[in-house]
């Protein structure tokens, strides 16, 4: 989840809440030196595993799969990670007949770790009165003093460096550690540790993932949150990778969306694409510009790499992938070239 720290999560999922508590409770464990989603199910029923651990977009490359046998004849009863992304919670759980999702939310340095612990579809993570409500305290203290229901809020974790489970020990670069703590969050003279993750709360006090905080965009007046308006087009797309990002256009406010697709087989037709989007998203949140491309970059734990992507932007100059506009008048995406991308930089163009 956290973005910025790939190392820290894989010690984190992989050690701490892997491993770590297998070892700890005299479990079995099945580890695979590098993931497989076409032997995945099949390793699982051989092993006979109960409980299968996941982390950023396995889940995703697991439904992309052909149907095969095994895929239910596991006897895993329980899927423990983090970052199953909404639009496939319940295809996911329906296809493979897994019972229960235990997605949890946390980092090596997180002093506010949440976990869904009831199966709530959907809610990434836990409920108000849940096991972990003593630690949490501070957490729900500060949505539901700063939020109503429904409302997108950062979330923070009340730092108290008396109590283990709540204390923030930082980093080694103490400018790092600085820049993750915000003062006098409740009231004076308290800290909070910034997650970076925007949260929404519904009434019954489940919480669900938003977007990092640095990736939402406005657009219109209205905030894009790229990771629904990715889980949209991925889902129709057939569970492909697809990165969305913000990009400046000269002379224009905010931040025009703009969606990477991976298309190996060069096969995507935008157009048929645009058909579907009009059905699922608000016009605010329908991407100005595509960029089909035969492959997005991912780190070594399957997120998603939006930086360069986000540098070389909508410039036909920077790229030889597929580039596309939505013209708002034609009403459907026509090819970007260098001649249309100077009217566009120009003002020429209406967006
Ligand atoms: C989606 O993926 C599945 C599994 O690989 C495949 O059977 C199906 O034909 C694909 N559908 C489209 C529209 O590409
Ligand atoms: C959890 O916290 C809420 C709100 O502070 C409280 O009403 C509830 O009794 C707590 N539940 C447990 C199990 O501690
Ligand atoms: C320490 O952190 C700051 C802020 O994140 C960063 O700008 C700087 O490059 C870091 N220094 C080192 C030595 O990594
Ligand atoms: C967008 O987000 C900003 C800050 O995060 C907030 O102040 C503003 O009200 C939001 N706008 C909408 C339309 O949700
Ligand atoms: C609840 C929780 O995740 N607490 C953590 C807060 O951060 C410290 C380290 O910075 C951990 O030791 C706690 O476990």
């Amino acid at each position: 989840i956290t973005a910025e720290a790939d190392s820290g999560t894989l010690v984190f999922s992989g050690n701490i809440m892997g491993v770590g508590q297998c070892l700890i409770h005299g479990l079995t464990v099945v580890i695979r030196k590098k993931f497989s989603a076409s032997r995945f199910w099949d390793d699982c029923t051989k092993y006979r595993c109960t409980i299968i651990q996941y982390i950023g977009e396995i889940c995703r490359y697991l439904l992309n799969q052909p149907v095969r046998e095994s895929e239910t004849q596991h006897c895993v009863r329980l899927a423990v990670g983090n970052g199953l992304r909404p639009t496939i919670w319940e295809d996911f759980t329906k296809r493979f007949r897994i019972k229960q999702i235990g997605e949890f939310y946390g980092a090596t340095e997180c002093n506010c770790s949440i976990a869904n612990l009831d199966g709530k579809v959907r809610a990434i993570w836990g409920e108000l009165n849940s096991l972990w409500n003593r630690s949490q305290a501070g957490v729900i203290l500060c949505c539901l003093t700063l939020l109503s229901a429904g409302e997108p809020g950062l979330l923070v974790g009340q730092i108290n460096q008396q109590d283990p489970l709540r204390r923030f020990d930082g980093y080694v670069n103490e400018s790092a550690t600085h820049k993750k703590i915000a003062y006098n969050v409740l009231q004076k003279g308290d800290q909070a540790y910034l997650t970076g993750d925007v949260l929404v709360m519904d009434e019954l006090g489940y919480m669900y993932f938003k977007d990092r905080s640095g990736d939402t965009f406005r657009w219109r007046g209205e905030n894009v949150s790229t990771t629904e308006v990715e889980g949209m087009l991925s889902h129709i797309l057939n569970q492909t990778d697809v990165a969305v990002y913000g990009v400046e256009v000269p002379g224009v406010e905010g931040k025009a969306g703009m969606a990477a697709i991976a298309d190996p087989k060069t096969k995507v037709n935008p157009n048929v694409l645009y058909q579907e989007l009009q059905k699922v998203l608000p016009p605010y949140a329908r991407p100005i510009f595509l960029r089909l491309l035969p492959q997005v970059d991912t780190t070594g734990t399957f997120k998603i790499q939006k930086t360069r992507l986000q540098r070389e932007g909508f410039d036909p100059h920077q790229t030889s992938d597929r580039l596309y506009f939505l013209d708002l008048k034609l009403g459907k995406y026509v090819p970007l070239d260098e001649c249309l991308y100077e009217r566009i930089c120009s003002g020429k163009a209406a967006l």
